[in-house]
C-alpha cells in the first residue's frame, strides 16, 4: 500500500487528488513552482517542494525536478492529475526507472493512444466502431485525393500527432483538397514535428460522446457510461453533462460493452475515455484519452463512484471495487467550467479574487481552489473551478444549476459564468438540442 503520494499537478485537479489521498489515509506531497507558493493545493497538502520558477515548462513539466521531490518526501508514486506530464509516455518510463509508481496507464498505451493512427488501427482490431477514412496515413496529394473520391466529399484531414483540434482541415470538395491536405501537413509538421497525415469521412452535426471507461491492468475493465461534451469553444469544452440527454439505455449498454471489452482485451490500467462522433444513431471513434479528464465529476455524481480512489486502488495492484454489474446510473449531472476570462472575447483574465463564495446545498459540488485574496497567477491554464451539480433527472440538475450559480460569488476578475447564465435562458440547452458546432454559432449570434 502507498503510504505516500506526490501530485505532479496545481490548481483544482491537485485539490481532487489530495481529498482522495486523504480518505484513504495516504499522506500527500504538493509541488509547486515559486508563483505557486501560496496555492490551496500546497495548502491543503501534508507537505509541499517547490520545483522551479514560474514557467511550467521549468516547473510542473520538470521531470528532473519532480523525480527529486518524490526522493526527498519518500513519496512512492505519482498522480499526474490532467495535462502537464499525465500523458507523456517517457515521463511514465522514467517514473517507473526510478522504482516508483506512476498513478495512470502504461508508457506503451499512453504512446498508442497518442499516435492517432495507431490509436485507431488498434480500436479498429479490437471491434471499436471508426469513422470510416484511409487506414493508415496518406503519404502524398494524388493519394489523398485518390482516397476523396472513395470516401466521398466533405472529408477531414488530420495530423497523426494531432489532438484537440490542431493540424486539422477540412475539404468539402475535390477542389479543396490541395490546400487543406498542404495545410494540415504543415500545421502537424510545425506543432509536433510530424508531417503524416490521416484521411476521415467528414461528420457534418455530430455529438461529442465520450465513454468512460476503466481497467484493473489484468484484462478486467468496465464502462461508465457516457458524457455528452458537445458545447465547445475552440476545442475548449465549457459544458459537460452525464447521461447524454440523447443516448438511450440500449445505445449505452452496447457501446459501452465494446468499449469496456476493448479496454480489457489490453490489459488497460486505470481511467480511460474513448472519445465517439454520434450522428443518427451511429457511434464513431475518433481519439482516446489516457488519463483522468476534467470533466470525470459528472461520472462520478451519476454513479456515485470516486474515480481517483479506484485509480489508486488498481496502481497498488488492488481489484476495481466495483463490477459492471454494480454500476447504476443515478440521476443526471452537469459540470460547467469557470475560467478567468473576459467575454466576449475569452481573453485571460487572470489577478485577485476580492471576494469568492462557493454555492452549497444538496446535489451541488464545487471544484475549485480559488479563495478570498488569492492572487490568479497569469502562467497557466484559466480554468479556476468546475460547479458540478446532481439531479434526480436532468431538469432538476439544470433548475439546481440556475439556483448554485445564483449562490456563487467571484469577485475582483472576470470570468466565464455569466455565459453560463444565458446559456440556461436558450430551450436548445433545455431540451438537449444542440451538437459540436451550436455553442460557436450562438456565440456568434449573441456575443458580436
Ligand atoms: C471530426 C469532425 C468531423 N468529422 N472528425 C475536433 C477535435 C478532435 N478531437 C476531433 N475533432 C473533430 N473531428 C470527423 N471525421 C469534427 C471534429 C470537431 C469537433 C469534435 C468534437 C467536439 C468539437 C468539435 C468541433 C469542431 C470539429
Amino acid at each position: 500500500m502507498f503510504e505516500k503520494i506526490l501530485i505532479a499537478n496545481r490548481g483544482e485537479i491537485a485539490l481532487r487528488v489530495i481529498r482522495a489521498c486523504r480518505e484513504m489515509g495516504i499522506k500527500s506531497v504538493a509541488v509547486h513552482s515559486t508563483a505557486d507558493a501560496d496555492a490551496m493545493h500546497v495548502r491543503m497538502a501534508d507537505e509541499s517542494v517547490c520545483i522551479g520558477p514560474p514557467s511550467g515548462t521549468q516547473s510542473y513539466l520538470s521531470i528532473p525536478a519532480i523525480i527529486a521531490a518524490c526522493e526527498v518526501t519518500g513519496a512512492q508514486a505519482i498522480h499526474p492529475g490532467y495535462g502537464f506530464l499525465s500523458e507523456n509516455a517517457n515521463f511514465v518510463q522514467i517514473v517507473e526507472d526510478h522504482g516508483l509508481t506512476f498513478i495512470g496507464p502504461t508508457a506503451e498505451h499512453i504512446r498508442i493512444m497518442g499516435d492517432k493512427i495507431t490509436a485507431k488501427d488498434t480500436m479498429k482490431e479490437l471491434g471499436v466502431p471508426c469513422v470510416p477514412g484511409s487506414d493508415g496515413g496518406v503519404p502524398d496529394l494524388a493519394a489523398a485525393k485518390r482516397i476523396g473520391e472513395e470516401i466521398g466529399y466533405p472529408v477531414i484531414i488530420k495530423a497523426t500527432a494531432g489532438g484537440g483540434g490542431r493540424g486539422m482541415k477540412v475539404a468539402q470538395t475535390a477542389a479543396d483538397m490541395e490546400e487543406a491536405f498542404m495545410t494540415a501537413r504543415a500545421e502537424g509538421k510545425a506543432a509536433f514535428g510530424n508531417d503524416e497525415v490521416y484521411i476521415e469521412k467528414y461528420l457534418t452535426t455530430p455529438r461529442h460522446i465520450e465513454i468512460q471507461v476503466f481497467g484493473d491492468g489484468k484484462g478486467k475493465a468496465v464502462h461508465l457510461g457516457e458524457r455528452d461534451c458537445s458545447l465547445q469553444r475552440r476545442h475548449q469544452k465549457v459544458f459537460e453533462e452525464a447521461p447524454g440527454p440523447c443516448i438511450t439505455p440500449a445505445e449505452r449498454a452496447a457501446i459501452g460493452k465494446v468499449c469496456a471489452d476493448a479496454v480489457a482485451r489490453i490489459n488497460y490500467i486505470g481511467a480511460g475515455t474513448i472519445e465517439f462522433l454520434y450522428e443518427n444513431g451511429e457511434f464513431y471513434f475518433i481519439e482516446m484519452n489516457t488519463r483522468l479528464q476534467v470533466e470525470h465529476p459528472v461520472t462520478e455524481g451519476i454513479f456515485g463512484v470516486d474515480l481517483v480512489r479506484e485509480q489508486i486502488r488498481v496502481a497498488e495492484g488492488l481489484p476495481m471495487s466495483f463490477t459492471q454489474d454494480d454500476l447504476e446510473i443515478n440521476g443526471h449531472a452537469i459540470e460547467v467550467r469557470i475560467n478567468a476570462e473576459k467575454l466576449p472575447n475569452f481573453a485571460p483574465c487572470p489577478g485577485k479574487i476580492t471576494a469568492y463564495h462557493a454555492p452549497g446545498g444538496l446535489g451541488v459540488r464545487m471544484d475549485s481552489a480559488l479563495y478570498d485574496g488569492y492572487s490568479i497567477p497569469p502562467y497557466y491554464d484559466s480554468l479556476i473551478g468546475k460547479l458540478i451539480v446532481h439531479g434526480r433527472d436532468r431538469t432538476e440538475a439544470l433548475a439546481r444549476l440556475e439556483r448554485a450559480l445564483g449562490e456563487l460569488i467571484i469577485d475582483g476578475i472576470d470570468t466565464s459564468l455569466p455565459l453560463f447564465t444565458a446559456l440556461l435562458q436558450e430551450d436548445d440547452i433545455h431540451t438537449g438540442n444542440y451538437n459540436i458546432h451550436w455553442l460557436e454559432k450562438w456565440l456568434e449570434a449573441n456575443m458580436a
